[in-house]
């Protein structure tokens, strides 16, 4: 068998993989969950239609929510990861030896089942490390009763439809950025600079409100749309002081030092959007 899937996020955009096999195809408590092999991108994981990643080219994703946050903050101890039931953030996390907890608070066990299950090559199997504890349930609430415990904290979410919207809201940006210590920063899933303007520069408002060094950046990624995603990075700790921290153990596939810098260069009409369109 071979057949195209197609993903269309936006009404006016498509884009399409070719498959091999549907590995996995349910309706869970929360959403659609698929798992497929791909021809070229290794297996995939698509929730309500969307893809949301892909073997071959996470690692921009992942390595980039990750590891600029982490690096800033220079020895993080406890980083809380919003969603990320696939395992992806969860094992970059772990290769810091500095890390004495990581909480992964995902809403769909099923998704963390089937991901242990189709993404095991990729990421092996970060959940039975002892510093890991998974909370199955929404992270509002648990953001709430945690102020001032996380030296990082990942948003690594969906796109901002049905139950996920509340995440890209400033309730949430408020709710993460109080459960943050002092010098702590935060990284957060923020959409595409084409597609997505005003959400990003709405959030872009809450960050810079919120923090003194708040900062938007963007890694490739193709089986995204527009071929890659950007991250909001916000803290009181410049980014910039990440350039300076070695990396942790283990193999880096897409972050080296000059695409860490070269994340952060934004192309003109939307540094103007971010800047408020006066400079
Ligand atoms: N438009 C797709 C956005 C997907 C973001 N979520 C990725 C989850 C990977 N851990």
């Amino acid at each position: 068998m071979s057949i195209w899937f197609t993903e269309e996020l936006h009404p006016y955009y498509r884009k399409g993989v070719r498959i091999k096999r549907i590995l996995a195809d349910e309706q869970t408590q929360y959403q659609h969950l698929q798992f497929v092999e791909t021809e070229f991108f290794g297996n995939a994981m698509i929730l309500d239609g969307i893809i949301q990643l892909t073997e071959r080219d996470n690692m921009g994703y992942h390595e980039m929510i990750v590891h600029v946050p982490m690096l800033a903050v220079g020895q993080p101890k406890r980083v809380l990861i919003v969603g990320g039931g696939d395992g992806g953030s969860l094992q970059q996390v772990l290769r810091y030896s500095s890390v004495e907890e990581a909480v992964v608070c995902e809403l769909d066990q099923r998704v963390v089942d089937l991901s242990r299950e189709y993404f095991a090559a990729s990421f092996g199997d970060p959940w039975v490390d002892p510093r890991t504890r998974l909370l199955v349930r929404d992270a509002f609430g648990y953001l709430e009763e945690n102020p001032g415990q996380f030296d990082v904290i990942i948003s690594d979410t969906t796109d901002p439809i049905g139950m996920a919207e509340r995440l890209f809201s400033d309730e949430f940006y408020k709710l993460m950025v109080r459960a943050l210590i002092p010098g702590g920063a935060a990284a957060t899933q923020c959409e595409q600079p084409f597609f997505d303007t005003a959400l990003i520069q709405e959030i872009h408002k809450s960050a810079k409100a919120l923090t003194k060094n708040p900062a938007y950046y963007y890694a490739n990624i193709p089986t995204y749309p527009g071929g890659g995603i950007g991250f909001m990075y916000v803290s009181d700790t410049p980014w910039e002081n990440g350039l300076k921290t070695p990396y942790p153990p283990g193999v880096n596939n897409y972050i080296n030092p000059e695409i860490h810098k070269a994340a952060f260069a934004l192309p003109e009409f939307f540094r103007r959007e971010l800047s408020g369109g006066s400079d």
